[in-house]
């Protein structure tokens, strides 16, 4: 594995699954691969969940790591190719991902979505720049349009607790008081498409996401109905792909209460956290038992741990 950005960068997703149900029984079984390798987590955005886990898969599987926060600590990167930098930039991208990969083996990159410069965001600029000029595979840690190793922890999630072999699994918009990415949402329908589930996407007129990750997807404006039978719920805010960027307010009714829990086929509660409490969800649904958000938050060690573990692998296989 030379990258990990997608879900179309691993091969079969029902294999990676087993192998992290495997790292998650014996974390500490393959220390040897790491040893004497370093991992790079460089951080565009704030983290807590991402930048703990990764360090510990990373420790896990015997590894050395160094993260960096690059705004504010770093000096202010340079995107555009040919600029004159007698401005603002001090370093330019090719550089900084080049001498980054001197000192790693393996580095993981977060940079959220700029929600101003749809164009820009959807093409993954600044993710695909640093690629093209890191010499070391590249993980991403949070793109401006996916959150590949929070979807693999959330199919780790729904497999450790589904009840049945397709579950009906509902991914619902909630109220935010700013304006957030579409990235996790995104990312969690594409890793659904590939699993053994029954997607349903619910939110209010005006917040489609972007059809190449809908179609084919079940959508409806109508909470409630969405919430019928469902063995899973996944609630997550974001702002309009179409009006980039843009929210509005008065969607107050869309927060994931017990009433609309009590809709549900004993249904758990999936978020990936940070969560705005009695915002995105009530107290007494994300304190109930049926809520997963620590289980997944638990799982984002083992799905940064397996991505690292193939990696690492395919590097041996090169010498
Ligand atoms: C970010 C987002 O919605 O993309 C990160 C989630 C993992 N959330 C916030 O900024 C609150
Ligand atoms: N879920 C998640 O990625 O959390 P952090 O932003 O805290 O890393």
């Amino acid at each position: 594995m030379k990258k990990f950005t997608s879900v179309k960068d691993v091969a079969d997703v029902n294999a990676l699954l087993k192998k992290a149900l495997a790292i998650k029984a014996a974390p500490l079984a393959d220390q040897q691969y790491g040893k004497d390798k370093t991992l790079g987590l460089l951080f565009f955005n704030p983290s807590l969940r991402t930048r703990l886990s990764s360090q510990k898969a990373a420790m896990n599987l015997g590894m050395n790591v160094m993260v960096m926060n690059l705004n504010g600590d770093g000096w202010s990167i340079e995107l555009a190719d040919g600029t004159v930098m007698n401005q603002g930039t001090q370093e330019h991208i090719k550089e900084a991902a080049g001498v980054i990969s001197q000192y790693c083996d393996i580095i993981g990159i977060r940079t959220f979505a700029s929600l101003t410069d749809k164009e820009e965001d959807y093409q993954e600029t600044i993710l695909n720049k640093f690629i093209a000029h890191a010499t070391v595979p590249v993980i991403s840690l949070e793109s401006a349009t996916l959150h590949p190793l929070q979807s693999f922890a959330d199919v780790i999630t729904i497999a450790e607790h589904k009840k049945k072999d397709t579950p009906k699994v509902v991914l619902t918009w909630a109220p935010h008081p700013r304006a957030l990415p579409q990235a996790v949402a995104n990312s969690f329908v594409e890793w659904m498409k590939e699993a053994d589930v029954e997607l349903v996407i619910t939110h209010p007129k005006g917040y489609e996401l972007s059809a190449q990750f809908t179609e084919g997807v079940t959508i409806t404006n109508n909470q409630d109905e969405a919430f019928k039978d469902a063995d899973f719920i996944y609630a997550k805010n974001w702002s309009s792909f179409e009006d980039y960027g843009a929210t509005q307010s008065g969607l107050n009714d869309w927060t994931v209460t017990k009433e609309k829990m009590a809709l549900t086929n004993n249904g758990k509660f999936m978020h990936c956290l940070p969560v705005r409490r009695n915002v995105v969800v009530s107290d007494e649904v994300i304190d109930s038992d049926n809520s997963l958000v620590l289980e997944q938050a638990n799982n984002r060690t083992f799905s940064a741990q397996t991505v690292l573990l193939e990696m690492l692998k395919s590097m041996g296989d090169e010498k």
